[in-house]
């Protein structure tokens, strides 16, 4: 069981977060309202096709991204949370901000979504106070350049470490295990061999006894195998929450939601018959 804010979700199938972007529309005065409207609708649509949480980001975690004022994050994601608040679905909000964090959880989140893994000071303070979940996620480096020259002694080995230590750290300030996940963060500060090396051994993180979580939707390593844009990469990042699945992952963070649970219909199946 999972514990997040007004939910406890069962994991014994694996769940499907899907991603809601709220992406700044710099065209018009009104692009804050309808930024949020946007991301609203897209939310409701991937309710419909099936998701069991949302992940509502502002766009400050992305690799090579700025970052974002406290002010300028709120604005886009208050609206969001404020309108899915009755979607019956459990809202993680992406941010690595502990006033971002505050405001959100106030605001109704059930879950925080951190890059950073509460290492900002205030942030495990703010999570254990209030009951949310938390994912911990692996980052070496900054988002704006943790690309340029990711190095680490054994990826597997260095990651586990880290958020064996993340865990404890999060125990320690007072948030229940029940409602901790850990993620190896794909991508973050990541080449495509570190991340092959993650994905390949993920099932090593099921020992830390806490759910994983897994995101490979749309990434670049899938561009780097496949030769596909961004736009192209909908059945690579079925077939990478497929085996993530396979491996132990019990939450997968992805934007197609559709096609990932048909694939997850068949690998809960062939599960059940064990
Ligand atoms: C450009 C590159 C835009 C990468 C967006 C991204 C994860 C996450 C992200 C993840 C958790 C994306 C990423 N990735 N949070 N936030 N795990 N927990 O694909 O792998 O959305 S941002």
């Amino acid at each position: 069981m999972f514990h997040c804010g007004r939910f406890t979700l069962s994991l014994d199938c694996p769940l499907i977060m899907g991603i809601v972007n709220v992406t700044p529309d710099s065209f018009s005065d009104g692009g804050k309202f309808h930024s949020a409207e946007r991301a609203i609708a897209h939310a409701l649509q991937l309710i419909e096709h099936g998701a069991d949480m949302l992940d509502i980001g502002g766009e400050s975690t992305r690799p090579g991204a700025q970052s974002v004022g406290v002010a300028e994050e709120l604005a886009r994601i208050l609206p969001v949370l404020e309108g899915l608040a009755h979607c019956g679905l459990p809202l993680s909000v992406d941010t690595l901000k502990p006033e971002v964090m505050r405001a959100a959880i106030l605001a109704g989140a059930d879950m925080i979504n951190d890059v950073n893994a509460l290492q900002s000071p205030g942030a495990l303070q703010v999570v254990a106070a209030s009951g949310v979940g938390v994912c911990l996620m692996h980052m070496q480096g900054e988002p704006r350049t943790m690309q340029l020259d990711p190095r680490y002694g054994n990826v597997l080995a260095d990651v586990k470490t880290f958020l064996a230590a993340r865990v404890a750290a999060a125990e320690q300030a007072g948030i229940a295990r029940e409602s901790i996940v850990i993620d190896p963060g794909f991508g973050f500060g990541k080449t495509l061999e570190h991340n092959l090396a993650l994905l390949h051994g993920l099932d090593a993180f099921r020992t830390l006894g806490v759910p994983l979580l897994a995101g490979l939707s749309r990434k670049s390593m899938l561009g780097a195998l496949t030769g596909l844009g961004v736009a192209e990469r909908m059945l690579p990042s079925v077939v990478a929450a497929v085996i993530s699945a396979m491996k132990g992952a019990k939450i997968l963070r992805v934007h197609d939601v559709k096609e990932t649970k048909q694939a997850l219909q068949i690998f809960s199946a062939v599960e059940e018959a064990r």
